[in-house]
């Protein structure tokens, strides 16, 4: 188990939680919306401990290079402006949270929360220092993202219990998980957390 503790320097992303990755999307995520109850668990606690809530959202344009209409991988998914994009309605979403679009520009394929976004200066500007990471899917975009904010000098936590995977090839989320694990991060659920204050 991973006791991991909670500082006035921590922050929670929550990674990607649309209609389009859960059951009924665009690109559903097997189970996808099974991490809304999970993730509003952390978002309660960060928001009354007054820690800062960031969600990420895929908002790709209709010409964007991951649709398979435009030579990608993917279904048209999360475009900008439609339902499938809308976060989770049942998603609990602090009034002082803060939105991050990202995946904007048709080029990229905007996995992470950090690619072609503010996120990283928002974060050093509230001195951030603990970043702990969840939602859709494990083995794309909050894998993206966890890396990213690694590479970038956080401490990052990532929530097992509010992530799941696409699993477009079966392992590809264990794999993910290995990843984010050797490269630092901290695997935890909700339970491993002690919250002080
Ligand atoms: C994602 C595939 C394409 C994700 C986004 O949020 O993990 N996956 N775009
Ligand atoms: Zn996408």
């Amino acid at each position: 188990m991973n006791r991991v503790i909670i500082t006035n320097n921590s922050a929670i992303i929550a990674v990607d939680i649309q209609n389009d990755f859960c059951p009924g999307g665009a690109l559903p995520v097997p189970d996808g919306d099974a991490v809304v109850y999970s993730m509003n668990l952390y978002i309660t606690k960060f928001s009354k401990m007054g820690l800062p809530v960031y969600f990420t959202r895929d908002w790709h344009p209709q010409n964007h290079i991951s649709f398979k209409t435009n030579g990608g991988i993917w279904p048209e998914h999360c475009v900008q402006e439609t339902y499938g994009a809308e976060l989770h309605k049942k998603l609990l979403i602090p009034s002082r949270a803060v939105i991050i679009s990202k995946g904007i520009s048709p080029d990229n394929d905007g996995y992470s929360g950090f690619e072609e976004t503010d996120l990283d200066k928002r974060l050093k500007a509230k001195n951030i220092r603990q970043l702990f990471i969840g939602g859709l899917a494990t083995d794309y975009c909050v894998k993206s993202t966890v890396l990213d904010a690694l590479h970038a000098g956080f401490d990052v936590v990532f929530l097992s219990d509010a992530s799941k995977g696409v699993d477009v090839n079966t392992g590809d989320s264990e794999q993910a998980i290995d990843e984010m694990l050797r490269e630092g991060a901290v695997k935890v659920v909700y339970g491993d957390i002690r919250w002080q204050h």
